[in-house]
């Protein structure tokens, strides 16, 4: 029973981690694709983890970064999907114009996700060197696409519930 001077709890509202039933949609960028390759492994293996099918999962490969947003803007609008999970590796060292790619890359995902009201995940690696890329895709550092489809089963559910 309450006490007199207790504060009323909030109400939490947070998602649940069960991908059963949900419909993804993953855009990979091919540039870097030894990496980029592991990232779509740990994004699947996350689905699979937590309790999604393969039958429900579209694979769309693009170019590079840069071209992301346009792919995964379309995949958002067709509404055939609850999330879209982007995927990709920019290394620093491989390109004088990386705060380009990656910077355009970012915001063309954002703003994916926010005009659709689509949850578009960004899992794309911006890193210095090749090595530190290597880390974060399923070394020592885990898997960014991991993470960025846990992210997309955890968007979705609690989006469901606002
Ligand atoms: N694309 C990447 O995904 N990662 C990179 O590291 C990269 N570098 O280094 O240049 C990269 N460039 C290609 C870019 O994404 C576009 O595909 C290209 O500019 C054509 O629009």
């Amino acid at each position: 029973m309450a006490k007199k001077n207790d504060k009323p709890a909030p109400r939490v509202i947070e998602g649940q981690l069960n991908a059963q039933g949900m419909r993804f949609a993953i855009v990979a960028g091919r540039f870097n694709e030894l990496i980029v390759d592991k990232l779509v492994q740990g994004a699947l293996d996350s689905i699979r983890r937590h309790g999604g099918n393969d039958h429900e999962v579209t694979l769309v490969w693009v170019p590079g970064a840069f071209e992301i947003p346009v792919a995964a803007r379309k995949l958002c609008e067709s509404r055939k999907y609850d999330a879209v999970i982007c995927l990709g590796a920019v290394v620093r060292g491989n390109t004088p114009h990386f705060d380009y790619v990656a910077g355009e890359a970012a915001k063309g995902i954002a703003q994916a996700g926010l005009g659709t009201g689509v949850p578009c995940i960004f899992g794309v690696l911006t890193t210095e060197t090749l090595e530190q890329a290597i880390e974060r895709a399923g070394t020592k550092m885990g898997n960014k696409g991991f993470d960025a489809a846990t992210t997309a089963i955890d968007m979705v559910d609690v989006l469901r519930k606002l």
